[in-house]
């Protein structure tokens, strides 16, 4: 009986494994999105076609949903469906996004076929484009030139720290919040978000970053995911690994609008 049973499961496995087979046809999709009138709102047209043929597949039931690579647990937007649009195997999609940068659109067919296709793209403010190409910067933000040293080297020994990022009895803090380093060397830090908010660490100097704390009030849904930043999602860690070239004073601090306020920031001396 239990054989009989395994046996018809195995077939039903076989069955199984040719139907994929025979439905091997993938989709190819190019997605276009353009920022509509409201904020963080694009209109997206995706293009399906079979990837062999390269004909339009028509017909299929689309869902679109989107997702932050770099945050793959806090950033997830619920998928819609979309409507055919007036060309053969054109399809189209409004997203809503919860702030600007990369995003993965998951496309997910099913109808005459079922596929997933992800398609990365970097949403700005005006516009969207493949996240393939170097990043470009965003606008009036440049990150290019670094104050408090340069992105350092793996491979070389690295000094580690821990900086844990939290909140309590209304503030907001990193521990530790002072740290001292050698001109020349390394540091690798270790971010921990204990608290129950994103957080990020941002390196550079106090005035860089109250500069660019005030931009972030203007455009809260910024992120930074640059080489000497991160944000960190609740219970998460990141790390950033750092090498201390010029001596001075510099900061770490969560540019989040109201974290700095509530005394997200932490001091660096480097001699
Ligand atoms: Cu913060």
């Amino acid at each position: 009986m239990i054989r009989t049973f395994i046996i018809a499961l195995q077939l039903l496995a076989i069955a199984a494994s040719v139907g994929v087979d025979a439905a091997e046809v993938r989709a190819k999709a190019d997605v276009l999105c353009r920022p509509a009138k409201e904020s963080l709102h694009y209109d997206c047209v995706i293009t399906l076609t079979n990837a062999r043929t390269k004909a339009p597949l028509t017909g299929v039931t689309l869902m679109v949903g989107a997702g932050m690579p770099s945050m793959p647990m806090a950033h997830n937007v619920r998928p819609v469906k979309a409507e055919a649009g007036s060309e053969a195997g054109t399809y189209r999609a409004r997203l809503e996004l919860e702030m600007t940068g990369v995003w993965a659109v998951r496309l997910d067919l099913s109808g005459p076929l079922r596929d997933r296709v992800v398609s990365v793209l970097r949403f700005e403010d005006d516009k969207a484009a493949p996240a393939t190409a170097a990043s470009p910067t965003q606008k009036g933000h440049t990150h290019a030139n670094f104050s408090a040293g340069e992105p350092g080297d793996r491979r070389r020994p690295a000094q580690v720290i821990q900086v844990v990022m939290r909140e309590g009895d209304g503030k907001m803090m990193f521990i530790p919040d002072r740290l001292e380093i050698r001109k020349g060397d390394q540091a690798r830090f270790i971010l921990r978000n204990d608290g129950l908010l994103d957080h990020e660490f941002v390196l550079a100097t106090t005035e860089e970053n109250i500069k660019h704390a005030e931009e972030m009030k203007k455009n809260p849904n910024m992120k930074h995911d640059d080489p000497n930043a991160r944000r960190v999602a609740p219970k998460r860690m990141s790390e950033i690994i750092w090498r201390f070239t010029k001596a001075g004073q510099f900061e770490f601090g969560c540019l989040i609008p109201g974290h700095r306020e509530a005394g997200m920031t932490g001091i660096i001396i480097v001699k």
